[in-house]
């Protein structure tokens, strides 16, 4: 299991009211007796913030914000101390427009790094252009950038004027995250010095932000009229991606051996299957891991997460390990807030910790965390995406363990003073909390949940049913959507309960098993006398 951690968000030493390095250094022991094998760290480095970090200004520095980079080696000095390995957020598609290369690059069209970065000139009215220079009549193709305008629904263009150079400059997300240029090969050359500082300093691995965004049509095409209006990340998918991830792979690979580093890349494109492609192949291995973002975005319905794992399951074939999975991350609601209820949250939990795969976790998901209510006035994200950001709260004095006290940089979300807290849900062992460790536990000693086959079984309407088998270890999943009480026969065998998601201890299991609305349980089969 991988565990995620926003920085600004997880616990603040420095008494700013934004979270550090620091703070994640001493919580470790949190992370690490969840069961955690991993954390991935959000971006720390040199930033203006924009976009919170995903606009870099210096790759290979800690931001103040955070610490420095003593802190870190501290940090991953501690987490290896402790088996976790150590994860770091590796931003390729796009820098900060106050990074130096950007600074250089647009100094003028001839100095060294003129073509780091998209530049273009405006359309000529001979070639369809209208309007003043550097308006959108002159922009060079269609595109559209992320992040909707604020209070409307429109995406703004993917062009900026840059008034020294008087040409555009592209960028997928904010003005202020210029897109790298990556067919340049002094681009490509820097950014894998990246990758060693980091392994250098003993990182484990990295999360590759939109991996597939650096890979683009040379000719920078108009999209199609129904197209255009959706951002150009969300589409875009060039081949010319696959031999720049390529050389990241064998950067990382062959920077020791045997090899011992990973990557987990960031495709968001509209199905599994596009994101199947940047795992590479046998001769040309790509990434590691490839996020699959898709049953992030399901229903919480039993039909609609079979689909899901349906397709995961086909394109995975029986022998390969292939999938993520992800409910919850720094970009979208959390699924407890998205679900709507505790029930189906730690039911989730059994569903996310059982699949085939790798599971990530993110931070505040282990105690079943809502979003927060952000105020407007509070609001900060250029992307809207505050409430999912909220501060974690460790225990249930005003401060929450932050030592910036009761006012951090976003609000606390809701029951941080009672109950949604790690010291209250420490004490409680019906807590979320105890149920992620339970689950977690079960998983570590589970050859068939961590790499066992998986196989679908009958199931009544509303839930799923599965099992997990590895040499003679077998585990059944079950997972009841609905809300009402339901009654599932077993297969064939000796059925022990080993994990029931709902509080308190519930029917017990004979030749079938009772669940309550909203719960999940895990069983495992005994064998021999
Ligand atoms: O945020 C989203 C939806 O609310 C996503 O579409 C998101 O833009 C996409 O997943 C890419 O995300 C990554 O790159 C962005 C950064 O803002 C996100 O935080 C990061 O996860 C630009 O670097």
């Amino acid at each position: 299991m991988i565990y995620q951690i926003y920085p600004r968000s997880f616990c603040d030493a420095s008494g700013d009211g934004v979270g550090d390095l620091e703070g994640i250094r001493r919580h470790l022991d949190h992370v690490a007796r969840l069961g955690t094998d991993a954390i991935w760290l959000s971006p720390f480095f040199k930033s203006p913030m924009a976009d919170f970090g995903y606009d870099v200004s210096d790759y290979c520095d800690v931001d103040p914000l955070f610490g420095d980079i003593d802190t870190f080696d501290r940090l991953v000095q501690q987490a290896h101390e402790r088996g976790l390995k150590v994860i770091v957020d590796f931003v390729p598609n796009h820098t900060s427009d106050r990074h130096p290369w950007f600074e250089e690059s647009r100094s003028s069209r001839d100095n060294p790094k003129h073509d780091w970065y998209y530049w273009r000139d405006g359309r000529t009215d001979a070639e369809g252009g209208w309007g003043p220079p550097g308006s959108e009549g002159r922009m060079p193709n269609n595109w559209r950038a992320a992040f909707p305008e604020v209070g409307g629904k429109e995406f703004p263009p993917a062009w900026t004027w840059d008034r020294r150079r008087d040409q555009f400059y592209l960028h997928l997300f904010l003005e202020e995250q210029p897109d790298l240029n990556w067919g340049n090969p002094g681009v490509r050359a820097a950014m894998e010095d990246v990758l060693r500082f980091w392994m250098a300093r003993g990182v484990d691995g990295f999360r590759i932000d939109v991996i597939h965004g650096i890979g683009k049509d040379p000719a920078l095409p108009d999209l199609p009229p129904n197209l255009a209006p959706i951002p150009v990340i969300a589409l875009n998918d060039h081949p010319s991606a696959h031999p720049y991830v390529c050389s990241l792979r064998s950067v990382v690979d062959t920077w020791e051996e045997p090899p011992r580093r990973m990557l987990v890349g960031e495709v968001v494109l509209p199905t599994a299957g596009h994101t199947l492609a940047y795992y590479g192949t046998a001769a040309l291995p790509e990434l590691n891991l490839v996020f699959n973002f898709h049953p992030l975005r399901a229903p919480w319905q039993a039909s609609a997460w079979r689909r899901r794992v349906q397709e995961v399951e086909e394109m995975l074939g029986p022998g390969g390990w292939w999938p993520t999975w992800v409910l919850s991350n720094h970009d979208n609601p959390r699924h407890r807030t998205r679900y709507g209820s505790e029930g189906r949250a730690r039911a989730a939990a059994l569903l996310l910790l059982t699949l085939r795969g790798t599971p990530f976790l993110y931070a505040g998901e282990e105690l079943g965390l809502e979003d927060a209510e952000v105020p407007p006035q509070r609001s900060v994200d250029p992307g809207g995406r505050d409430g999912c950001r909220a501060p974690i709260p460790w225990d249930a004095t005003p401060a929450h363990g932050w030592a910036g006290g009761p006012d951090p940089w976003l609000p606390w979300p809701p029951g941080a003073a009672a109950g949604m807290n790690v010291a209250d849900q420490m004490d409680d062992p019906d807590s979320v909390l105890h149920l992620y460790r339970r689950i977690l536990v079960a998983r570590k000693a589970s050859p068939a949940l961590l790499h066992g086959t998986f196989r679908w079984i009958e199931s009544p309407q509303d839930t799923l049913a599965y099992t997990r088998e590895s040499g003679g270890d077998t585990r059944l999943v079950v997972i009841n959507f609905g809300d009402r009480e339901v009654k599932v026969g077993l297969p064939e065998g000796c059925w022990n309960l080993q994990v029931r998601t709902g509080r308190g201890s519930g029917p017990d299991v004979a030749d079938h098993l009772v669940l309550r609305g909203e719960e999940a349980a895990l069983l495992v089969e005994r064998t021999g006398s």
